[in-house]
């Protein structure tokens, strides 16, 4: 049996003031309402570290037994971006001309995707984010994950607030299948692709969809 954790005291909790937490909340609903998806990317480089600690707050995500089910590959290397995007445009070629039903391609319109992905290799960064299927002891046991792939789409919304906060832009990418990734990246058995975040900050004349979010009333219901 493993035992239970110890027990600290709630470390570095605030509580605001009333005033203050409401302008807190608003405040950062307001930034959050600014971050745009985006599909055209300047080629310069983050400042060292940033990239870090936005992983770093990713990380921070509650996840199922605590066990952290994630991955966060940084890719950099043009050669290896080059290679990214030669194999999700493969899938992707094959999915807008036959996989896709009719249906889909008519929800992606408004987004005028299509095969072509210059991002994977014009953005500075990839982060390819993998979910650990299970975990590995260091004697090579297995260590059963709980929640995995929603552990991870939490981890992967904090990672895309903590780009925005930041200051860059991102573009969550889902070439389907995305087996191509676990290969190029040569990531272990127990890892699958969860899907691409493309990092860096928006080219000079970038544009994107006049398409609006859905307002308080039709997302929330009091009762
Ligand atoms: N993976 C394809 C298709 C696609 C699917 C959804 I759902 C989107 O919101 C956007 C695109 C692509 O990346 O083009």
């Amino acid at each position: 049996m493993t035992q239970q954790a110890d027990l600290v005291p709630l470390p570095a909790y605030e509580e605001y003031p009333a005033e203050e937490m409401a302008r807190r909340a608003h405040a950062f609903f307001e930034s959050l309402s600014r971050r745009r998806t985006v599909r055209e990317f300047d080629s310069r480089q983050p400042p060292p570290g940033v990239i870090d600690d936005c992983i770093r707050a990713a990380g921070s995500a509650p996840s199922g037994a605590n066990m952290q089910p994630w991955h966060f590959v940084v890719v950099t290397d043009p050669e290896i971006k080059r290679r990214v995007r030669e194999a999700a445009e493969e899938e992707e070629r094959e999915f807008y001309t036959q996989r896709a039903p009719q249906e889909w391609l008519d929800a992606l319109a408004p987004l005028g995707t299509d095969e072509h992905k210059p991002f994977l290799e014009e953005a500075p960064t990839l982060i390819a984010v993998f979910v650990e299927r299970w975990g590995l002891l260091p004697d090579g046991r297995k260590v059963k994950h709980y929640y995995a792939l929603e552990s991870v789409g939490l981890a992967t919304g904090m990672l895309i607030a903590a780009v925005h906060e930041a200051g860059l832009v991102s573009l969550t990418h889902t070439p389907s299948p995305m087996g191509f990734l676990k290969e190029i990246l040569r990531r272990p058995d127990n890892e699958s692709a969860f899907l691409i975040l493309v990092v860096g900050y928006p080219a000079d004349d970038c544009s994107v969809p006049d398409i609006r979010r859905k307002q308080l009333d039709e997302i929330r219901t009091s009762i």
